[in-house]
């Protein structure tokens, strides 16, 4: 068990600079105001909350244009991620478990690393429709949340501008898996192959099944299920209808039932060590409805990682 005592310490990410969208840095205050901490009290966790972004000023700076490293807003998103970085490596120091509420997936370069320097021995399940695993040369659109993964591999790292020097390269591609892909670009697939990463498709969640896949996930990472686990949660894994508010949707995800499973089944292992849930963005709900759905799901993914049981 890698948190006996129960103790969290939600980190606030309020940040969109990893995307072009405006609305994903209110996700944490919409999270928090639907009364996220206190379930997590109601879990039996002592909780804290710190906001590493207070008092800065990111989204102001925030631009549409690509650097001559073809990627967007680098100075912000390296700056930002640096902050997260320190937060969920004082909160893992301090035997929390860091459970980082964003804004957008760019910061997974921030909580990864901070997990693998904290246990080495780490691994990341990944759960997301994307691979956000391009690179500055492969990437399309020069969104950073799309590339978290290669800054923490150092794939393509002649193409890396110096503003991420300061990113620990620690994660190998053994270490991690993902699960609830279905829009994976050309260059990233030509990555997964090359580095054989683990990854489960949605194709697999259909033919064998949630459960499976999950344990097949693990067995590939984790496979003496003694190292500890960091869970990488982009909402935009489950299906549109049930996360209607989220930057980038893509139809065929998972049911909300196979989502927050794998939050559960991942808790039942006692290894969880760290968390991100991330990409929620209030402002691209069509209704009320689409905002309250999101927010839950969230929120649901949150409580399912720290415990919160059916029966
Ligand atoms: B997210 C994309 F091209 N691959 O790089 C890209 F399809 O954190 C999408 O998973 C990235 O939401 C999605 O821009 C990033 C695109
Ligand atoms: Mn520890
Ligand atoms: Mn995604
Ligand atoms: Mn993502």
């Amino acid at each position: 068990k890698f948190h006996p005592n129960k103790k969290a310490t939600i980190i606030t990410a309020p940040f969109s600079g990893g995307q072009p969208k405006g609305g994903v840095e209110l996700g944490p205050e919409y999270i928090l105001n639907a009364g996220f901490e206190k379930q997590a009290q109601a879990l039996g966790w002592e909780t804290a909350v710190v906001h590493p972004l207070a008092n800065t000023d990111y989204e102001s700076k925030k631009t549409d244009d690509k650097d001559s490293y073809g990627i967007k807003n680098t100075s912000i998103v390296s700056q930002c991620c640096e902050k997260i970085h320190t937060a969920v490596k004082s909160a893992l120091d301090s035997d929390s478990l860091p459970i980082t509420v964003g804004g957008d997936h760019s910061i997974g370069m921030a909580t990864v690393s901070a997990a693998l320097e904290h246990n080495p021995d780490a691994c990341v399940l990944w759960i997301d429709a994307h691979a956000d695993i391009n690179t500055p040369k492969t990437t399309d659109s020069g969104n950073l949340h799309g590339c978290p993964i290669s800054f923490v591999m150092g794939i393509d790292r002649e193409s890396f501008p110096p503003e991420f020097s300061w990113v620990p390269e620690n994660l190998k591609p053994n270490k991690i898996a993902y699960i609830g892909l279905r829009d994976v670009d050309e260059g990233e697939k030509a990555i997964l192959k090359k580095y054989n990463i683990p990854a489960f498709s949605m194709y697999h969640v259909d033919k064998y099944g949630i459960g499976k896949v999950v344990d097949m996930a693990l067995d590939a990472v984790n496979p003496d299920r003694k190292n500890p686990i960091h869970l990488s949660y982009d909402v935009d894994a489950i299906d549109p209808s049930f996360v209607p508010a989220t930057g980038t949707r893509v139809e065929g995800g998972l049911s909300l039932r196979e989502g927050l499973f794998i939050a559960e089944d991942v808790a039942q292992t006692g290894l969880l060590a760290s968390i991100d849930i991330v990409e929620t963005n209030p402002l691209l709900a069509e209704t009320e409805e689409h905002v309250l759905d999101t927010v839950s799901a969230a929120c649901a993914i949150g409580r399912c990682a720290l415990g919160q049981t059916l029966l």
